[in-house]
């Protein structure tokens, strides 16, 4: 969405503006309840947690609302130098990808795990765009546990959304690309039409311990995904999937794949292909993608290379997938808590068109269609249209809903929040935002049951609503209360990097059930320690091993000798700590690498080939004690081939 959005941004200030939207100071949009709606007092929580996409950053962060206080930032997809995500031996594993370690992505969509189509938040999903990928993050560690790639897919925007029990995360991939061998890829780019392919990938959940499995791919036409909701409740089976440029245009994508007035929801009958896959009918491709997963014994990322796909081909089937026409370059398709409505997006389109889920089975069982698209039916607008909401504004990007019957949709272009009755689909109420809303949210939104009561509005453009920081400002986001009849702005707070979608759900889900500290007894790290008299350092050829343990407050051993120019040498570090938020951190000097974090029980490996001779000091890096300072140790380096002995 970015690049298309920034060329709108402009506009959409200039609208802003013209809407009259700029704030005229606090007065102006705030009226007098607002600080006590979002005060939580001191040694409070907050009612909801909010986990936020970080956009270019590839992280998620971790927010109370209403506060808008940052709990966390959590690294998923960027190596994250804090706590040595990425940089310590343990997580160097979970960024691997086929084409080998990758430190940095662009994180978009947020999903919290559902039951039942309701939060039970054990985990939260979120999407690689750059290199395909969809993460699994546990939510009582609130660490990434789990990355899956995606093989056949560029640009994996249209993820990771998942059906009501979990049972799939669903990717579709943004940039359709030519697949299969050196040679089936090696296409001039003109030949689009032929020889490139669209892929969606249904991921299976392990209902029990989270695990993801890439189980099989539908392929499709050659579009651009954008974005996907599943069906729940009564049109649970179903996943819809929105698209642009279905006129197949591979260059000038701002002319030519605006062309045509409508593009299409692509509707898949997912519980119809895992049919076919179970009678066999996917074909077998050789593909190469990883798969990471966090071992809870060893606390180690262990990544697996796969070669092999399940590829459904749905002009065979015929009865997988549909396409429902939606008005210009849909971006967000929403379904609404009954799951009986589908919104469309449109983000170039004037309204916003509903679908009827039933309306959608009925024209399917007459086969109402208007032609094929591919040998797949294409179905006609007016039979599955529910109706259109007239002058919603500009831009309709994404819809959350409330569970009271309304729907709320983000307005890019004129910088709005829009509310409307789902039934009757009249505007009851609108809100400007500062400025140019991407994506919005409403606690458990897009679940069947929304926890309602807030609204948050993720902005693209922030100007002048902050104290501003040179050229890059934070991004912004919006708290207004939705508990009555017309919304009300209560919290600006800004974001970490930026913000795409998010989710939020009770705290209560989860504040109990947070991992306080990792049981010794139960540390399986091959190289872990039990306690301070199993400290020790051993050379296995060029190879250096630091058994090193550290507790409040000193590292043991905290002197070394013996270690030489060109040696790997292995600092091992395990916390023996047995308490709540007792971090000891592990800086040293001169190793080009980031520090480690190791929380109490937990044993982390921070490798350095030293490269000159020297003392070199090490340190822990959290304030742990009061002779925290104290913490700190030597390590000499002596010449490659010197004879100085092992010493510690
Ligand atoms: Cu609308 Cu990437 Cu979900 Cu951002 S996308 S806004
Ligand atoms: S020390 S408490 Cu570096 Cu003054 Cu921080
Ligand atoms: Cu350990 Cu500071």
């Amino acid at each position: 969405m970015k690049t298309r959005m920034w060329l709108l941004a402009g506009a959409a200030i200039a609208m802003a503006f013209a809407y009259g939207c700029k704030p005229k100071g606090a007065q102006s949009t705030i009226s007098g309840d607002a600080a006590s709606k979002v005060y939580v007092p001191p040694g409070q929580y907050d009612e909801f947690y909010n986990i936020i996409s970080g956009g270019f950053n590839g992280q998620m962060s971790v927010v109370g609302l209403p506060s808008g206080r940052v709990f966390k930032i959590l690294p998923v997809f960027s190596v994250h130098p804090e706590n040595g995500y990425g940089f310590s031996e343990e997580t160097k594993p979970m960024l691997n990808t086929a084409n080998g370690f990758v430190p940095w992505d662009d994180l978009h969509h947020i999903a919290i795990s559902t039951t039942n189509a309701e939060h039970d938040a054990r985990w939260a999903f979120g999407n690689a765009n750059n290199t395909p990928r969809i993460a699994r993050v546990d939510l009582t560690t609130f660490k990434t546990v789990e990355i899956i790639e995606i093989p056949n897919s560029a640009g994996n925007h249209s993820s990771p959304f998942i059906t009501e029990n979990t049972e799939y995360v669903v990717a579709g991939t943004r940039f359709s690309v030519p697949t299969g061998t050196d040679e089936n890829r090696d296409v001039p780019i003109s030949t689009y039409k032929e020889n490139f392919k669209g892929h969606i990938s249904f991921i299976s959940v392990d209902p029990q311990t989270g695990e993801m499995d890439l189980s099989f791919q539908i392929e499709a036409p050659p579009f651009n995904f954008d974005l996907a909701r599943a069906g729940k409740k009564k049109s649970h089976g179903w996943f819809f999937f929105s698209t642009y440029n279905t006129e197949m245009a591979h260059t000038l994508l701002e002319v030519n794949a605006s062309q045509k007035d409508k593009d299409y929801i692509m509707a898949v009958n997912w519980k119809k292909a895992e049919e076919y896959i179970k009678q066999g009918k996917g074909k077998k491709q050789s593909v190469k993608y990883a798969h990471n997963v966090w071992d809870e014994h060893t606390h180690t990322g262990v990544s697996t290379i796969k070669n092999e796909v399940l590829v459904l081909d749905p002009k065979e089937m015929k009865d997988i997938v549909y396409f429902i026409p939606c008005p210009k370059s849909p971006h967000g398709t929403d379904t609404d808590p009954t799951g009986e409505y589908i919104i469309g997006s449109g983000k170039l389109a004037a309204i916003i068109p509903v679908f009827s889920f039933t309306k959608m089975l009925n024209a399917i069982e007459n086969e109402d269609f208007e032609g094929t698209l591919q040998g797949m039916p294409v179905l006609k607008y007016e039979s599955v249209l529910h109706g259109e909401v007239q002058k919603p504004g500009l831009g309709p990007l994404h819809t959350e809903f409330d569970g009271k019957g309304f729907a709320y949709t983000s307005m890019f272009v004129s910088s709005e929040i829009v509310k409307w009755n789902i039934e009757t689909l009249e505007v009851v109420d609108r809100v400007p935002t500062f400025y140019s809303v991407g994506h919005l949210m409403i606690p458990g939104g897009p679940t069947g049951k929304p926890h309602g009561k807030y609204m948050v509005a993720y902005n693209k453009i922030t100007k002048d609503r902050y104290l501003p920081t040179g050229p890059e400002l934070a991004h912004s986001a919006q708290l207004y209360d939705i508990s009555g009849e017309k919304m009300q702005l209560i919290l600006d707070f800004p974001t970490i990097g930026e913000p795409h979608y998010a989710e939020a759900f009770p705290a209560s889900l989860i504040m109990d059930k947070q991992v306080k500290f990792y049981k010794m007894e139960e540390n399986n790290h091959p190289r872990a320690l039990k306690g301070i008299n199993d400290a020790r350092v051993e050379r296995d050829g060029n190879k250096v091993h630091i058994y090193l343990t550290s507790i409040r407050s000193n590292f043991r051993p905290d002197n070394i000798e013996g270690v030489r120019v060109g040696d790997e040498v292995y600092f091992h570090m395990t916390n023996l700590e047995q308490d709540w938020d007792v971090p000891h951190g592990l800086a040293v000097k001169g190793a080009n690498t980031a520090e480690l974090l190791v929380m109490p029980g937990e044993t982390a490996t921070l490798k350095w080939v030293p490269d000159r001779v020297g003392i070199f000091p090490f340190y822990c890096t959290d304030f742990c004690s009061a002779l925290h300072q104290e913490m700190q140790g030597y390590i000499r380096v002596s010449p490659a081939g010197s004879n100085t002995p092992l010493k510690f």
